[in-house]
């Protein structure tokens, strides 16, 4: 099948430079006859002012680097698209939701919010998904999160969050880390941050792979149809691999192991022709029902349970294109919220309002000015005309007489256009109350959401977010930090709280955190106990959807690491192996030297890595094919990537004459496969794989 040209690619290789069989040039074009040495007055020097050449070069090196995203800095991104596959008009007049099967060219950048250019990819984060819809009535973004809920409810706050998350300032440490004193003592004195700080503390921020994340629009939009009728929406975005997880010592390891363990995973998948895809979805309020439910459906640190508000399916959203120039594509993409189409509008929400502001001033500091939605990534597929000239680094030149409105001497143009003709329109609202800063009541429900979250959550999944939750607090090295929260947790949960408290050697203090009552007006934490929320709307106690274990599992891509000499039984271990590769997973062969692996019949493979230059924390799944007589200065190693995947609770499977690298204890405990030297197994191979994890494992043995 000939792939369809994408729109946005052959807009974007315009701009591609190729120097193959080309001539260096200065930047003024002209041909350089040499660039190994600066021009010198005699051989030892000194060196000449006159070398312009030299001169352009240094000076254009020295301005190489642009600010860093002040959140979001780490991050990949790569394109791909969006194929509707729902006629929305009934909910929306955007064009781009209007038909089955219209594609629209998108560029998805996933990203962790806290640490640096620089930082590990796999530290624990509410991670960035932030996408693009190039769409033929402009620009549509969706600069959401993993999580479908923030820290915060107010944009004022924003600046406070992110100074107390980021590293501390009289050292910038931790590095991609909330584990430090500063941000769980915002936490402790703003409750409302708890929501998400449980989404951080599980599971869900420390995923195995961009590709296998949730994506969530987390504010409340409006969508509006070409009749002005009003609904409002939350948009989902889930992978078809499912949502999964790395375990934390994984992660930690990880982050030593491979930094960019992300990035490369999905640019593999990308290259394999294993596209990563989404399915696209809505949640719809109609407008009349926006009071319906017992929390405030404007509040950011809330969310819709699917089971009172579904999520209808409009979308896929396919990845299948890597970018071709990290600083051009990744580093030069401009998201905002307020890149709205036709047909889509910001609800109320107090924290999006702020965000309507935020992008492009960001933008014009770090992208240097205006003039950044021409950088190539950024630039729409729609034609731009408008009374906006020059500006810093401006490309087109416009030959208009005139860059006003209205006019008479180009008879008005550019011109306007009505919603009807296809003009954005923000639609009349109506507004009440009066000039204040309030916050509204329902917003002061902080707990009855977070609980919801913890009581979705499998007993695996639990016991994950309160140990991160205890790891965390113990590089909390101020006793009062620790104390503030588990005073907090004993607001949602005090089995949370106690056990947390248990480990840490504080006990619970009724009446709350002294020192910031007024940060504690919320609806039930006024006189020291917990009340339940008492609002007489729709609500759940719990949710599925929150729950990662009730997302897919699917074996392909899986990366199973093959520890494998060149004396294995091929009788025994090429049919298991090519089981595997028929599922669609990775295999990578590991052994004691590189080159080639004979898999008999005149097939090889390459080997990709050797034992002291890989580890188990960089694959789903172990398999010890054939390790006969390995070096013993190996089987160290061998021995520490076996005792790892047992630990991380990943499959293991050992080839005949080599169980007895595992305690014999531990043969019967699930996902360890023992095999025959038929080639028989108890189990089916690529079904154990692909249950990733197998949380009932007897640790203590
Ligand atoms: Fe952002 N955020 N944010 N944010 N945000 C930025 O813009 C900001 C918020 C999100 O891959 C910045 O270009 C304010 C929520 C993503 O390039 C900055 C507030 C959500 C990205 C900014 C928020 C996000 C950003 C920094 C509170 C999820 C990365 C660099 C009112 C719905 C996009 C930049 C990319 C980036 C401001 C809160 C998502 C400073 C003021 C809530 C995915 O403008």
């Amino acid at each position: 099948m000939t792939k369809k040209k994408n729109p946005k690619e052959e807009q974007l290789k315009q701009s591609y430079v190729d120097d193959k069989d080309a001539t260096m040039t200065t930047n003024e074009g002209v041909p350089i006859h040499e660039d190994n040495f600066t021009l010198k007055a005699g051989e030892r020097g000194p060196s000449l002012m006159q070398d312009f050449r030299f001169q352009e070069k240094l000076m254009h090196f020295d301005r190489e680097r642009i600010p860093e995203r002040v959140v979001h800095a780490r991050g990949t991104a790569a394109h791909g698209v969006f194929t509707c596959t729902k006629n929305m008009s009934k909910y929306t007049a955007a064009s781009f939701l209007s038909k089955k099967g219209k594609e629209t060219p998108v560029f998805l950048r996933i990203s962790t919010v806290q640490g640096s250019k620089g930082s590990a990819d796999t530290v624990r984060d509410p991670h960035g998904f932030a996408v693009k819809f190039y769409t033929d009535e402009g620009n549509f973004d969706i600069p959401g999160l993993t999580h479908p809920v923030f820290f915060i409810q107010d944009a004022i706050k924003f600046p406070d969050i992110i100074h107390a998350v980021k590293p501390e300032p009289k050292n910038e440490v931790p590095q991609g880390q909330s584990a430090h004193n500063n941000f769980w003592d915002f936490v402790a004195n703003n409750p409302e941050t708890l929501h998400n700080v449980f989404w951080t503390m599980s599971d869900r921020a420390i995923p195995r792979s961009y590709r296998m994340v949730d994506g969530f629009g987390l504010h409340t939009y409006k969508f509006v149809t070409e009749d002005e009728e009003v609904f409002f929406v939350k948009f989902h975005f889930k992978p078809e691999l499912g949502v999964h997880s790395l375990v934390w010592d994984e992660a930690q390891k990880l982050q030593g192991r491979d930094p960019d363990f992300h990035r490369k995973d999905l640019e593999e998948a990308i290259q394999k022709g294993d596209y990563p895809r989404w399915t696209f979805g809505v949640q719809i309020i109609p407008e009349k029902d926006e009071f319906m439910f017992d929390f405030d459906i404007l509040d950011p640190t809330k969310l819709w349970p699917e089971e009172l508000v579904p999520v209808t399916e409009c979308g896929t959203l396919e990845l299948n294109r890597t970018v071709e120039n990290f600083f051009a594509e990744n580093e030069q993409a401009a998201f905002h919220p307020g890149n709205l189409v036709r047909g889509i509008e910001a609800s109320n929400d107090p924290l999006l309002q702020g965000r309507m502001f935020s992008y492009t001033d960001t933008q014009m500091y770090r992208l240097n000015g205006p003039n950044f939605q021409d950088l190539p990534i950024n630039r729409p597929l729609v034609d731009v005309h408008n009374n906006q000239r020059d500006g810093s680094h401006q490309h087109r030149i416009h030959t208009s007489r005139t860059n006003y409105t209205n006019n008479s001497l180009t008879d008005n143009a550019p011109k306007e256009c009505p919603f009807h003709s296809g003009g954005y329109k923000e639609v009349e609202a109506a507004l009440e109350g009066f000039v204040t800063k309030a916050r509204p009541e329902k917003f002061l429900d902080f707990y009855t959401q977070p609980r919801m979250f913890y009581n979705s959550l499998t007993e695996p999944e639990q016991q994950h977010m309160k140990d991160a939750i205890k790891f965390e607090l113990t590089k909390c090295d101020e006793v009062s930090v620790r104390q503030q929260v588990i005073n907090l947790l004993d607001r949602v949960d005090s089995d949370i709280a106690k056990e947390i408290g248990d480990y840490l050697g504080l006990k619970v203090q009724k009446g709350g955190n002294e020192k910031n009552k007024d940060n504690h007006e919320a609806i039930g934490t006024g006189d020291g106990e917990r009340k339940d929320y008492d609002y007489k709307g729709k609500s759940v106690e719990k949710s599925k959807a929150l729950s990662q274990e009730n997302t897919p599992k699917k074996p392909n891509t899986l990366k199973v690491g093959v520890m494998i000499l060149d004396n294995y039984d091929k009788d025994e271990v090429i049919p298991v192996l090519k089981e595997m590769e028929d599922a669609g997973m990775y295999l990578e062969l590991v052994s004691n030297h590189l080159g080639d692996m004979d898999m008999g019949k005149k097939d090889k493979m390459m080997i990709a890595e050797s034992f002291t230059t890989t580890d188990a924390v960089l694959y789903d799944a172990l398999y010890v094919a054939g390790v006969k007589n390995l070096e013993p200065e190996l089987m160290g190693r061998l021995k520490g990537f076996i005792d790892d995947t047992y630990t991380h609770f990943k499959p293991l499977i050992l080839a005949s004459d080599f169980h007895d690298l595992l305690e014999k204890e531990r043969h019967d405990e699930p996902g360890i496969l023992l095999g025959d030297k038929e080639g028989k197994y108890k189990d089916d191979v690529v079904e154990l794989v692909t249950q990733m994890r197998f949380w009932d494992r007897d640790q203590s043995k």
